[in-house]
């Protein structure tokens, strides 16, 4: 599938910080440590009602991981998925009268055009589930030849469909530090299906459902059907980044089941690595308060702003003004104060000639590369413009210089 065209990231002088990140696996803030080809996966969206500012938020955090490694000197091998085969999209394309695929297209082409509007750089490889079933057969093949998935007994409810054994790898519940409780209950709310009538364990995983009337499917060894979840992004990446990759990324509310799940399943096909080195996850943001979230239906989308007239670049630093591990709401105060903070700083670069730039830079870089604190960043340069606009100007290029820096680490061009 195409992704989306790619902003100009000018090039920063000076030296660039070494990013650090909390991984949410051991519990650390640690040194990313990728190699000359960063590799990094990140979670798509489902396609429909998109783009809103929780799913906004999330991509810019890991735009500005993508950005700190850039700026390192790394070549980026960012790959994202999008889940057009699932329940909900099936949901939304019966209650609208429109064909599932049709509605996953038109989405699809929505979010490209707002990542494109917010200056996200695109992943370099932007894969539909729907693109990559033969992938997800072949992963469920092996693991029913290792032993780590069954299915289900057709008596039970008529439908074969083939589960894997949760506890099939050793370390389990590693990603999201969980316990039994916890994964009991974000199993049963996010997507899970513990009651399901044939299962060993109510926490085994859906791998490959079976064909239901009306439901579209694709042949297999085991009969026509569709591809579970966790599986699907856990094929994309392994396939495209090999095990062992440096970032897996998406929102807190992934960390289980989904990325528990996928590192569990590519671990248990492989049969030692480590599915990914980090487990990044951007918080949820909401709108006056309340998690913004396609069920709750309390959205503000990218477009509905675009057409207001709103600039992308205010959506940034609005988003920005939190640190993406906290959860954040959004609201026409957070707007209001963006478009003051984009006002000052544009009047301070426009003055040229500005506060010590090296130092600016510095202190940016800085603050982004200590798991990208963008409340500090933000004062870093809220301090520069302010000493720039009340005297302290004596760096002929300073304008020039920090703007660069704004537009290569924060993606946002004055
Ligand atoms: N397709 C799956 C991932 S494989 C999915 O979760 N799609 S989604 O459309 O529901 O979400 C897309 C991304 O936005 C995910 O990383 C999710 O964690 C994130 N997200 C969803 N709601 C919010 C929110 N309110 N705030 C922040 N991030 C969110
Ligand atoms: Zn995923």
């Amino acid at each position: 599938m195409h992704s989306w065209s790619a902003p100009a990231v000018p090039a920063v002088p000076g030296e660039a910080a070494a990013l650090r990140l909390f991984d949410t696996a051991s519990g650390e803030v640690l040194p990313v440590d990728a190699g000359p080809v960063a590799r990094m996966y990140v979670c798509g969206i489902t396609p429909y009602d998109t783009t809103h500012l929780g799913h906004a938020a999330t991509y810019l955090a890991f735009d500005l991981v993508y950005r700190q490694l850039l700026d390192a000197g790394h070549e980026v091998h960012y790959v994202q998925n999008t889940t057009d085969v699932d329940d909900p999209l099936f949901e939304r394309a019966e209650r609208d009268g429109v064909d599932w695929r049709e509605l996953g297209a038109i989405e699809t082409d929505r979010f490209r055009s707002d990542m494109e509007a917010l200056r996200v750089l695109p992943p370099r490889d932007y894969v539909a589930a729907t693109e990559t079933i033969d992938e997800v057969v072949e992963m469920v093949a092996e693991l029913l030849d290792r032993g780590h998935a069954y299915r289900i007994d057709e008596a039970v409810d008529g439908h074969a469909d083939v589960y894997y054994r949760h506890r099939a790898t050793v370390d389990f519940g590693y990603e999201s530090g969980y316990d039994d409780a916890a994964m009991a209950a974000a199993f049963a709310e996010r997507g899970g299906d513990p009651d399901r009538a044939g299962k060993e364990h109510p926490l085994d995983a859906l791998l490959w459902r079976m064909e239901r009337p009306g439901e579209p499917s694709w042949p297999s060894p085991w009969g026509a059907g569709r591809p579970g979840w966790h599986i699907e992004c856990s094929a994309i990446a392994r396939n495209r980044l090999g095990m062992g990759f440096d970032i897996q990324g998406g929102g807190s509310d992934l960390a289980f089941p989904h990325h528990e799940f996928s590192a569990a399943h590519a671990e248990a096909a492989t049969g030692d690595a480590r599915f990914a080195r980090l487990y990044v996850h951007a918080a949820m943001i909401g709108l006056d308060g309340v998690k913004m979230s396609k069920s709750l239906g309390n959205l503000v989308r990218v477009q509905q702003l675009r057409e207001q007239g709103v600039d992308p670049a205010l959506i940034r630093l609005g988003l920005f003004v939190g640190h993406y591990r906290t959860d954040r709401s959004w609201s026409d105060d957070v707007l209001a104060d963006a478009r003051d903070r984009h006002a000052a700083w544009s009047r301070a670069v426009a003055r040229g000639t500005g506060a010590d730039a090296a130092d600016a830079v510095r202190a940016l870089r800085e603050r982004l590369a200590d798991d990208l604190d963008t409340p500090g960043a933000l004062a870093a340069i809220d301090a520069w413009a302010g000493a720039t606009l009340t005297g302290d100007a004596s760096d002929p290029g300073a304008g020039a210089a920090v703007a660069t820096a704004i537009d290569a680490l924060l993606g946002i061009r004055l």
